[in-house]
C-alpha cells in the first residue's frame, strides 16, 4: 500500500471541498454515499498534518433564501444555510486547527461552486508556495469539478483523489471527470 506521505511534495496543497452535512446521506441536498469520503479523506488529512502540508478546507455557505435555492428560481433545494447544522462539516471529517477555512457561496447575486472563484484562494495558494493541489470532496460534478478547473485555470497542478469523492448524478460525474481529465487534471486512486 502506498502510504499518503510518500506521494506528496513540497509545493503541495490538499484541499477538502464541501464536506458538509447537507451534502451527505440525511442532509438536504444528500450525495449518493457522500460521507463515504471521510475516512478517506482522513488519511490525507493525517498525511498532510504530518508531512507540514498546508490544508485547506472549502465550505458552502449560504445566506437564507439564496439565489441559488429553487424558491429563488435556482438550480437547488435551500443548503448549506449559514451556521445551520446542514452547513457543518461531517461530524467524523477530521478538521485540524490550524486548517484554513475558505468559505463560498455567501454572495447574494451569484452562486460560487468554485473554492478559486472571488475568494483569493489562487494569491493565498501562490503566497505558500504552492504549485499542486491535491482535492477530494463534495460533489464532484458540482463544486469539487468547478475547483479543479479553476486551479488548472490558475496553473496549479491538479491531483483529484477520485475514490475521495462522489457525484450529484453519475452521468454527471462520467461528464465532469473528462473535463478534468481534458484540462489536465490527474485523477487517481491511490492506495
Ligand atoms: C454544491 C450544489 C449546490 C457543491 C454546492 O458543493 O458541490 N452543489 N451547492
Ligand atoms: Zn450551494
Amino acid at each position: 500500500m502506498t502510504q499518503e506521505s510518500e506521494l506528496f511534495r513540497s509545493g503541495d496543497a490538499l484541499l477538502v471541498v464541501d464536506v458538509q452535512n447537507d451534502f451527505c446521506p440525511g442532509g438536504a441536498l444528500p450525495i449518493e454515499d457522500g460521507d463515504a469520503v471521510v475516512p478517506i479523506l482522513n488519511r490525507w488529512i493525517t498525511a498532510a498534518v504530518k508531512a507540514d502540508i498546508p490544508l485547506y478546507i472549502s465550505r458552502d455557505w449560504h445566506p437564507a433564501n439564496h439565489i441559488s435555492f429553487e424558491e429563488q428560481g435556482g438550480d437547488w433545494p435551500p443548503h448549506c444555510i449559514q451556521d445551520s447544522n446542514g452547513a457543518r462539516f461531517h461530524p467524523d471529517l477530521r478538521v485540524p486547527d490550524h486548517a484554513i477555512t475558505v468559505t463560498k457561496g455567501v454572495r447574494f447575486d451569484k452562486d460560487q461552486y468554485s473554492a478559486f472563484d472571488q475568494t483569493g484562494l489562487a494569491e493565498q495558494l501562490r503566497k505558500d508556495a504552492v504549485t499542486r493541489v491535491i482535492v477530494g470532496g463534495l460533489a464532484e460534478d458540482v463544486c469539487v469539478r468547478a475547483t479543479v478547473l479553476d486551479a488548472r485555470k490558475a496553473q496549479f497542478e491538479v491531483l483529484l483523489l477520485s475514490d475521495a469523492t462522489r457525484p450529484v448524478s453519475a452521468e454527471g460525474g462520467e461528464k465532469a471527470r473528462k473535463e478534468m481529465r481534458e484540462a489536465g487534471a490527474r485523477l487517481e486512486r491511490i492506495e
